[in-house]
């Protein structure tokens, strides 16, 4: 309890602006109610809506390098208080210290690329037909940003939207999960700390955070005024917000489950593979959408690498995640653990051979659920296996030919992340081919989860399409103008139309 108000200090924030009895912060550590926070209202989120939508009308007019300012100050925000927000990760979302350092630096990472694109944003200059004339495009600021982020990476991913959703001159309004409101609202201190440096052309309203649940996000994807909602979450979630914003003809971005997969092949380097394998199964306790789940091990090597994975996970120490030493921190929650134990009955009923899996009991820690990550061996691809649960499970099946393990990487409904291990440049290229994974993320001797931002972010199918962070992901949070412009003294019609009049 101290521990949560020393870190909520550092970060500068007032609780007190926030507290109410609707909405209950519960650490995943151990089962206590960190804060108790009040719900926006209906009229509040329009209000706070309309507070974004104002905002907007003035940011768009500022500079883009001005823009990129106000992100620069924020990464120092950020760089400073990296301890604190790190830490006030770990208590409210259950990731290992590490991870939460490594989250916000995530968050400073996008900054620093949303600096050098605040200089760019360039369009491209077309080829005109006609004589005395030119063609090219513009970009131009979009509008209130709508982000709906998940526990997981509770601040990580509002980070790549909105600090390229600000520097493309736009205004975000951001509704965190109900299960970690208290990070969502360090962050937004932070930046409120950065836009007071800033001067007073950041307009109030820029960032606008909304406490609630499912309701608020509804009326988030549900508000015309709102062109853009970028969601991440589960599929079902996603499926909902793709089916309404559509509804009203706005655009959605979404980020949805993976269930992702690396095949080791024969030339595999094992010693890296089992490190890979490791981190991305049970890192962040299997919580990440880019979580390795499945695993497509070659006959050749299955018996070597198998019986040492398993005595990897004998060790690996389940605990506290502020503790350093250890390397797996609890499940979310009661219901994450149940997700987790319900998969594993219908792997054994399949067929599977479970190693783990069961609860750890953590001294101190009683009310929380840490498990131990599981192993599952299973004879082939099975019903099970099409899912994504959100826990510690690697299911394992051998495999013979490349062409069945790229073929039951693709057979899932997901398609975010995906790898391979050989020093076979023919598989590997195989891999990455065409006719290889189909996933949005496709590695070669490293794991599938841990991405840098410099590359767009996202997936196929039932991951939803959309692409966050780098590379040229910006273009979503802008609108893109053709300009064609006479400088002639005719007026030449395009398609050699002959008009006269
Ligand atoms: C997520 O789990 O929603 O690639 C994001 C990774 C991290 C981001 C994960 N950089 O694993």
């Amino acid at each position: 309890m101290e521990n949560i108000k020393h870190a909520l200090n550092t970060l500068g924030v007032d609780l007190a602006r926030y507290e109410g009895s609707d909405l209950h912060s519960v650490s995943p550590i151990s089962g206590a109610t960190l804060a108790s926070l009040r719900c926006d209202t209906p009229q509040q989120v329009s209000d706070r809506i309309a507070r974004a939508h104002a905002a907007f009308a003035q940011w768009r007019m500022v500079p883009a390098p001005r823009r990129g300012e106000l992100v620069r100050l924020f990464g120092e925000e950020l760089r400073t208080h990296k301890d604190a927000l790190g830490r006030l990760v770990t208590m409210e979302a259950g990731k290992i210290l590490q991870e939460g350092w490594g989250e916000v630096q995530e968050m400073i990472d996008i900054c620093d690329f949303a600096v050098g694109l605040s200089r760019q944003l360039y369009g491209l200059t077309i080829a005109s037909e006609r004589p005395g004339h030119r063609m090219m495009e513009t970009w131009h600021p979009l509008g209130v940003v709508g982000v709906i982020s998940a526990f997981n990476f509770p601040v990580a991913v509002w980070s790549w939207n909105a600090a390229l959703a600000f520097v493309c001159g736009n205004s975000v309004v951001w509704k965190p999960s109900e299960k970690t409101p208290l990070t969502a609202i360090a962050v937004q201190s932070l930046f409120e700390k950065a836009v007071a440096r800033f001067g007073n052309d950041a307009p109030e309203g820029l960032s606008e955070l909304i406490i609630g649940g499912r309701e608020a996000g509804a009326a988030l994807v549900d508000d015309a005024r709102l062109p853009l909602v970028s969601a991440t979450g589960s599929t079902r979630m996603g499926r909902e917000v793709a089916v309404r914003c559509a509804q009203r003809l706005g655009r959605s971005l979404l980020e949805l489950g993976g269930n992702n997969a690396m095949i080791v092949a024969p030339s595999a380097d094992l010693e890296l593979a089992t490190r890979a394998i490791v981190f991305s199964a049970v890192g962040t306790a299997g919580q990440r959408c880019t979580s390795l789940r499945r695993l497509f091990v070659h006959d050749s090597v299955y018996d070597t690498l198998v019986p040492r994975l398993k005595k990897v996970y004998d060790t690996l120490p389940v605990g506290n995640p502020l503790e350093p030493g250890n390397l797996i921190g609890p499940l979310i929650d009661a219901a994450a653990f149940e997700a987790m134990q319900t998969a594993l009955d219908k792997a054994r009923m399949e067929g599977g051979k479970v190693h783990g899996g069961e609860r750890v009991s953590v001294a101190g820690c009683e009310g929380a659920y840490y498990v131990k990550p599981a192993l599952a061996e299973m004879a082939e691809q099975t019903g099970i296996m099409h899912h994504e649960t959100f826990a510690p499970i690697l299911y394992i099946v051998r495999y013979g030919k490349i062409e069945q393990a790229i073929a039951w990487n693709n057979a899932v409904p997901q398609g975010l992340s995906s790898s391979i291990f050989t020093t076979d440049v023919r598989e590997a290229e195989l891999f990455m081919s065409a006719a290889g994974s189909d996933c949005g993320i496709a590695n070669v001797n490293i794991g599938p989860s841990g991405a840098e931002i410099g590359g767009a972010f996202g997936g196929e199918k039932e991951t939803g399409g959309g692409r966050e962070s780098g590379s040229d992901a910006w273009k979503a949070y802008m609108r893109r103008a053709t300009n064609t412009i006479n400088y002639s003294h005719a007026l030449p019609l395009a398609q050699g139309i002959s008009f006269d009049i």
